[in-house]
């Protein structure tokens, strides 16, 4: 993790150095199941994406069994998985979104 210390500080007050959040990817995992449609629903709706990234995006999963939607700290990151989830669980499909390290 990357710390910014000014030179001008002495050392001994380092408890005080700022630091960046650290950064998770929030990920979408392909299925055989979960209409296309309807995970270029879910980007639109929860990362914000426009038709054409979100169609982008639903078919890198679809053809690489993986996909970035985006990154966040860590509330947010772990707030869009538990809303995804709940979301895909509602309609019965088993789309798999999850959290990872940056
Ligand atoms: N593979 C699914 C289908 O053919 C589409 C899909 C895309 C499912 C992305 C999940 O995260 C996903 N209907």
């Amino acid at each position: 993790v990357a710390t910014r210390r000014n030179p001008q500080q002495p050392v001994l007050e380092r408890q005080t150095q700022i630091r960046e959040p650290r950064l998770y990817r929030v990920c979408l995992l392909n299925d055989d199941f979960t209409p296309m449609d309807y995970v270029v629903r879910i980007l639109e709706e929860y990362f914000h994406k426009s038709h054409e990234d979100a169609l982008q995006i639903m078919m890198e999963v679809h053809n690489q069994g993986k996909g970035i939607c985006g990154v966040y700290p860590f509330d947010l990151a772990e707030t869009k998985v538990t809303l995804v989830t709940a979301d895909a669980r509602q309609h019965q499909h088993p789309l798999r979104c999850t959290m990872e390290k940056e």
